[in-house]
């Protein structure tokens, strides 16, 4: 399937002329390399350089564990390495009470300050408690060593975190306010207005960096859609008043027909060798923002800033030019998967399941176990949207865990076996953006009928099960084989030849709406849809199990037109 998905692309012209992914420019030091770098739902990058390493950590929302950590010495290849949120007793409570589909961990920052690293961020919408979350470890590299949370009272989403030379530490938050930071208590000094940025609505993720005396201000604004822009102000003392720069934004791609669109929310930092680049969000859309599953990806740019004046941002596109980068190197620590590889899973007994994988919440204690028959899910008795349980019962009885879609196109298969027992017993695949924004194809028990269930538009199409299949594994995909519409196919575990199309849908679906912060995940669900009480289904309920879990990426689009093999493919082959 991937490999004639290529041909095609490959006779039809749609390749692009250099088959690496980053390739040495050879006329100059300087490199070419591709856009996204952290392909797939990676909104509002904040990034930290310690010694040779770049680390960086993106917003999750609702989903748990949530805010991971991806290290990079290269740039390009990004290992993930663990989740800052990884554990309920970090923050009681919080996960299970958050209703909103964009609620939850909003943009973080990261930064390292005398051997520890600090991820700070806001957790929104939980009634009772407070927002503000400051984590720490010394240990990146291990879920463990990150700490539970200080909590503090910010007036605002998406915190700066910021050690003046005084050694006082600030937070800096959307709007844009300054406050400063007890980081043991959690205690907050008096609001000072910042800047209110250029007039753009969302004056917002905003960081402070202090160089050659001039403290800087760097926010998004525009609000995270197609306007979306950074600009940046700067002042000699860090309350202000701040000056902003003449001819802002520095980076934007609104009003252009470019690819990549939403450009903003960025953090800026240094390589080893003095040079400057940042990381911030787009969306591959292209102008008409229509079709974007993937929502907001994390884009690398180079940056030049020269001693005293403000800093030069490249714009942002598919193919991009700039400073020499890092030897590229897949040697890192700790345990992965590297962002772009393929998932093969195959849930072996007593193993944690996959980092990549994440759940819609913090998961019920033993809802998902890997057990020698595969990954055994306990049916959730809501269906996805949540019913019949609603918000907050809701929050313990979804039963999905998915990972990213990483690529424009990828192909997804896991073997089903489930034998259902009663009536709407239900197990499946599912491209998952929202609750109310996911499309499913589920194998569940109809009348007396074993039965293919497909929603892709709010209504369900059902067809019956071949009889021969009765009591065999059988294999559902997710296939994206064009840049617009999902294919989901079933065919029996032991005989790929019986495939099946049973449904495809639009990406439209899943792009922007109830999940205009979120981006598309593939997995699996599990429900009794309804039957039972309070958030469990009938005792006898039978589990499915998921066994075989293939993830592969088919192609990244770098234009409308243009695609790339990922670095995933390419650490496959030997680089
Ligand atoms: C950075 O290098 C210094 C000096 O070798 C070392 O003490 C420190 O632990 C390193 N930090 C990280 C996060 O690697
Ligand atoms: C931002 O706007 C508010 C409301 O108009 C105003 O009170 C505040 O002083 C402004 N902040 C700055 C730094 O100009
Ligand atoms: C800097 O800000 C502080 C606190 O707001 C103020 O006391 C001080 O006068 C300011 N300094 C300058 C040079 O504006
Ligand atoms: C290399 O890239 C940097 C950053 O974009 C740019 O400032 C510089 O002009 C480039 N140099 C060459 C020779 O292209
Ligand atoms: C189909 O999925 C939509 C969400 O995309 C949901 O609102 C609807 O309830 C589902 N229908 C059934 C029968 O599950
Ligand atoms: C596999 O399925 C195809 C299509 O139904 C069928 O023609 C073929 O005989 C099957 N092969 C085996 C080994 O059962
Ligand atoms: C891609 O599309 C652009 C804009 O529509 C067009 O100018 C360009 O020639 C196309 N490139 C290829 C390789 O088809
Ligand atoms: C999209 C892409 O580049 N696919 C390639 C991934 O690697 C395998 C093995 O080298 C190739 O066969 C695919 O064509």
């Amino acid at each position: 399937m991937r490999v004639s998905s290529l041909t095609t692309a490959l006779f039809t012209g749609l390749i692009a002329p250099t088959l690496a992914h980053y390739t040495a420019s050879t006329s100059s030091t300087n490199s070419t390399y591709y856009n996204p770098v952290l392909p797939g739902w990676h909104s509002d990058p904040s990034c930290v350089r310690v010694n040779s390493t770049f680390y960086c950590v993106t917003s999750t929302f609702i989903s748990f564990p949530g805010l991971p950590i991806y290290v990079s010495t290269d740039l390009i290849n990004w290992k993930h390495v663990s989740h800052v949120w990884n554990r309920e007793s970090q923050l009681p409570g919080y996960s299970w009470n958050t209703i909103g589909q964009q609620d939850g961990m909003y943009a973080a920052t990261i930064r390292y300050h005398d051997d520890t690293f600090y991820v700070i961020c806001e957790y929104l919408n939980v009634p009772g408690t407070k927002a503000g979350v400051l984590f720490q470890t010394k240990d990146v590299f291990d879920d463990a060593a990150w700490s539970s949370a200080v909590n503090f009272d910010p007036p605002r989403n998406d915190p700066d975190l910021f050690w003046d030379e005084d050694g006082k530490v600030y937070v800096a938050t959307q709007g844009v306010f300054v406050q400063e930071l007890d980081i043991t208590t959690g205690a907050m000094g008096a609001v000072t207005s910042l800047w209110n940025g250029t007039g753009g609505v969302w004056p917002e993720g905003p960081h402070i960096y202090k160089r050659d005396g001039w403290y800087y201000l760097l926010i998004a604004e525009g609000g995270t859609g197609v306007d979306h822009a950074i600009t940046i102000a700067r002042s000699r003392n860090l309350t202000g008043p701040y000056t902003p720069k003449p001819d802002n934004p520095i980076l934007t791609n609104r009003g252009t027909q470019e690819y990549f669109q939403t450009v903003g929310h960025g953090d800026l930092f240094t390589d080893a060798q003095g040079n400057w680049w940042g990381l911030c969000l787009a969306t591959r859309s292209g102008p008409a923002f229509t079709s974007y599953p993937m929502g907001r990806e994390a884009v690398l740019f180079p940056v030049t800033w020269n001693e005293g004046e403000w800093p030069v941002l490249e714009p942002v596109t598919g193919k991009m030019n700039g400073w020499q980068l890092p030897a590229q190197s897949r040697q890192l620590p700790g345990l992965g998967p590297f962002n772009e590889d393929p998932d093969v899973y195959d849930f072996p007994a007593g193993e944690p399941i996959p980092r990549n994988l994440v759940y819609w919440r913090v998961p019920r204690p033993g809802a998902f176990t890997a057990t020698d028959k595969g990954l055994q899910v306990v049916l959730g008795r809501n269906d996805l949207t949540g019913e019949p349980g609603g918000n907050q019962a809701a929050a313990k009885a979804i039963s999905f865990v998915g990972r990213r879609q990483t690529h424009s196109l990828f192909t997804f298969s896991v073997d089903l076996a489930f034998s259902p027992q009663t009536v709407d017993q239900e197990a499946g695949v599912v491209a998952f953006l929202t609750q109310f924004a996911n499309i499913q194809l589920g194998v569940v028990l109809k009348d007396s009928q074993l039965s293919f269930r497909f929603n892709g538009t709010g209504e369900s199409k059902t067809s019956a099960v071949p009889t021969a299949w009765a009591g065999k594994p059988i294999r559902l995909q997710i296939q994206m084989a064009t840049l617009t519409e999902y294919t989901f196919s079933a065919m029996l575990a032991s005989n790929t030849s019986t495939k099946v199309d049973l449904g495809t849908a639009s990406g439209k679906l899943l792009s922007g709406e109830s999940g205009s912060f979120v981006g598309t995940l593939i997995g699996v669900y599990a429900t009794c849809n309804g039957a039972g009480s309070g958030i469990d289904c009938p005792s006898g309920t039978p589990n499915a199990y998921f066994n075989r879990w293939r993830y592969t990426g088919d192609a990244q689009y770098i234009s409308a037109n243009e695609t790339v093999p990922s670095t995933g493919n390419l650490s496959m082959s030997a680089v």
